[in-house]
């Protein structure tokens, strides 16, 4: 096959029917890979951060813990709102605030006095993590809780026994309201004298009562902050780190290394990139007019999940209980710009020609499915072959300024260095529109809109042979 242009005319659905075929020349892995729960988690790409609690009503970002509970008093709490908002923006999942730093409790922890019982909130009757949670089942999200380990509040915080403590109130969270995508454990902590957290009862405890929760830290194990609270990730984004010496908080990986992840990590721990749409986690009137313009949502968006990372977006609810009409308008226009820009794949039914095409199974691995995000299909060169290109030619010239590629990551992430170039139709030879490092899950790369009919796609450096299972090009 090598040195000569493999033709592959063949349709998606073609190639849907085909995969069905067992054949034993599949693809080694290549370092390490995501769980399928750190795959389903990967695919939801986009989901809502909720900060709620004591500091809501008290105009700050880190509560000392000495708050009277009293002040948490939303007059017409409403978890469905923020359900459907976040499900009409377009994000699939919610992580609230659970416990901040304060100590607070938005449940009535048995193992604290410092929760929404000893508050006035429906006369200490309320829970805000199960009428969430309920909202969530409602509208189809997934619900994903935070619980800061740093307690203000706690007395036994600094102690040994605190370790306990916090094992049972997440034991709390986690056993009571149903299925938690995502755990999310806060590094931030602003005391000097503390007792080292008990990470291992931590994780243990997560495994136990919701066995598919992806574990958010600065490490992992499930998914790594991206070392910034710009929502950015690095150009060059591996889903691999190594995590060896590092605890969560001040022994964290350096963030120079956290926003690009480790190219030959030694273990899968993909990054999540988080972001406030104003100035600041918790609510305050003072953010009313910080709120992020569209398009700085879009450079969010296009650096972090355009960068292979998921974007945790901070959505804060106000004092009432609800996401602000303001708040809510502009994830909308935040969508509509997304889908205008994602309207129409000019890629969707081109043919594609490779350079080199695996071995064996052809259909399998054929270059004609890759305009498809599906699991099962993908291209990869020859065995061996780390540098290999595929051609996509469309039905006619368009015009157009963003591609976007995915790699088959169920077998790793691989490639390493890329460039896309176009047919000048002016004078009819290759011109270089965009360059990269990593794909990974998704990249999206933009550039000034040119007009062509063939597009050619390089991949020039990889760690194995590349796997790319989807192109788009807008
Ligand atoms: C930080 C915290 O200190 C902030 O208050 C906020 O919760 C942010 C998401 O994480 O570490």
């Amino acid at each position: 096959m090598e040195n000569k242009t493999v033709l592959l005319t063949f349709f998606c659905i073609t190639m849907k029917l085909l995969t069905g075929c067992s054949n034993g020349n599949t693809p080694e892995p290549c370092g390490p890979v995501p769980s399928s729960a750190q795959l389903e988690w990967q695919k939801m790409e986009y989901y809502m951060f909720i900060h709620f609690g004591p500091n809501t009503f008290t105009d700050r970002e880190w509560g000392t813990g000495g708050e009277d509970p009293g002040v948490f008093y939303p007059t017409s709490l409403d978890c469905r709102q923020w359900a459907s908002t976040a499900r009409e923006a377009g994000m699939k999942g919610i992580i609230l605030t659970a416990k901040h730093h304060d100590g607070f409790c938005l449940w009535p922890s048995q193992f604290s006095t410092h929760t929404v019982r000893e508050s006035p909130w429906k006369d200490g009757k309320g829970d805000v993590l199960s009428e969430l949670s309920r909202a969530c089942r409602e509208y189809n999200l997934k619900f994903g809780v935070y619980l800061s380990p740093w307690d203000r509040n706690h007395p036994a915080y600094g102690t040994a026994s605190y370790n306990q403590v916090f094992g049972n109130m997440l034991t709390e969270v986690l056993s009571s309201y149903g299925p938690v995508f995502e755990q999310w454990f806060d590094g931030a902590c602003g005391d000097e004298t503390e007792s080292p957290y008990d990470w291992t009862l931590f994780h243990d405890t997560v495994r136990e009562y919701q066995r598919d929760a992806v574990i958010f830290s600065d490490v992992g194990p499930g998914c790594r902050w991206v070392g910034n609270e710009r929502g950015m990730a690095g150009e060059t984004n591996w889903s691999r780190l190594d995590t060896a010496g590092y605890t969560p908080g001040k022994n964290a990986p350096p963030t120079e290394v956290l926003i690009s992840g480790n190219r030959q990590g030694l273990l899968w721990i993909p990054a999540e990139a988080d972001v406030s749409l104003r100035t600041g986690w918790f609510y305050s009137h003072s953010t009313d007019d910080s709120l992020k313009t569209v398009d700085e949502l879009m450079d969010i968006y296009l650096g972090s999940v355009g960068r292979n990372a998921n974007l945790l977006l901070n959505v804060p609810a106000d004092r009432s209980g609800r996401i602000p009409a303001g708040d809510s308008l502009r994830l909308m226009e935040f969508k509509r710009k997304r889908m205008e820009l994602f309207h129409r794949n000019i890629a969707e039914s081109a043919r594609t020609e490779a350079s080199s095409v695996r071995d064996g199974n052809l259909h399998r691995f054929g270059p004609g499915n890759i305009t498809d995000k599906s699991y099962d299909t993908y291209w990869t060169p020859r065995e061996g072959k780390s540098a290999a290109s595929f051609t996509i030619f469309l039905n006619r010239e368009e015009t157009f300024s963003m591609i976007l590629l995915g790699e088959y990551i169920p077998l790793g992430q691989r490639v390493a260095r890329f460039i896309v170039e176009c047919i000048n139709p002016t004078d009819g030879l290759w011109q270089t529109i965009a360059q990269g490092t990593t794909i990974g899950y998704k990249r999206i790369l933009t550039f000034s809109s040119v007009t062509s009919s063939k597009i050619r796609v390089s991949i020039l450096e990889a760690e194995a042979p590349p796997l790319i299972n989807c192109v788009e090009l807008y």
